[in-house]
């Protein structure tokens, strides 16, 4: 396991390098992820069940991005895949030089499928191509109903949402429906409902997952 420390470039020349980072991915048949949202939302939790399912058929690789810390890089590490930890000493987001720095740390000819967990924050992240295959927005019942509708950007990027948390959909007063139209309104996107504590929900994801990843003939 890696830890690489690096600070956000400017935006500038952020585009060049995501396309170069997409070549180097297509060059390695390498199916990735961009897997964004809150702080807290469940995207390491996700990636750890999502590892744990797939991991006997599909070499996996991780990018996690934080501020500060190598937990989430810990838990992943202990789960058996390759993973490097980029901390980005403050800034809110990845941006695709910081991915193309992480890419020296990896054999790209044994991994299949690379997640990058970006910083958890549901505005920076979405402006920043990082040369992925599909993204996705963990979203999860305590952080409200609300959320499509106060941060569209971040829905209006994504190719699939993860409502995740679902178990405790009473007890927050969650209601699906407004948020289902909500993300709507932005966009049509695939919407799991899922929990990662009791495992609701997970099997579509992983299904959806796959099928992105056969689509683009990997
Ligand atoms: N009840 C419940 N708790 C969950 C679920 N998924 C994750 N959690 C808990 O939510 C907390 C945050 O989960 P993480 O996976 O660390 O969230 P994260 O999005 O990776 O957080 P950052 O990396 O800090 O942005 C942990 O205490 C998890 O155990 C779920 O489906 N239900
Ligand atoms: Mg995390």
């Amino acid at each position: 396991m890696k830890v690489i420390k690096v600070a956000a470039s400017v935006m500038r020349g952020n585009e060049k390098i995501a396309l170069e980072n997409q070549a180097v991915f297509r060059n390695n048949n390498v199916f990735v992820v961009n897997i964004m949202g809150s702080p807290g939302a469940g995207k390491t939790t996700l990636l750890l069940k999502t590892i744990e399912a797939l991991k006997d058929n599909v070499r996996i690789g991780v990018i996690e991005g934080d501020i500060a810390t190598s937990h989430d890089a810990e838990l992943i590490h202990a789960a058996g895949v390759p993973v490097v930890q980029i901390n980005t000493e403050g800034a809110c987001h990845l941006d695709a030089r910081m991915i193309q720095l992480a890419l020296t740390h990896f054999n790209l000819a044994e991994i299949d499928l690379l997640f990058i967990e970006n910083v958890g924050n549901l505005v920076c992240p979405a402006g920043f191509n990082l040369g992925e295959s599909a993204r996705v927005v963990v979203s999860s019942v305590p952080e409200g109903d609300d959320k499509p509708k106060k941060y569209p950007g971040m829905f209006r990027v994504v190719d699939a949402v993860l409502l995740n948390k679902i178990d405790l959909s009473g007890v927050f007063g969650f209601n699906i429906n407004t948020f289902r139209e909500d993300v709507r309104q932005t966009r049509e996107l695939e919407i799991f409902e899922v929990s990662c504590k009791t495992m609701d929900g997970l099997s579509g994801w992983i299904d959806w997952l796959m099928g992105k990843r056969s689509a683009v003939g990997y």
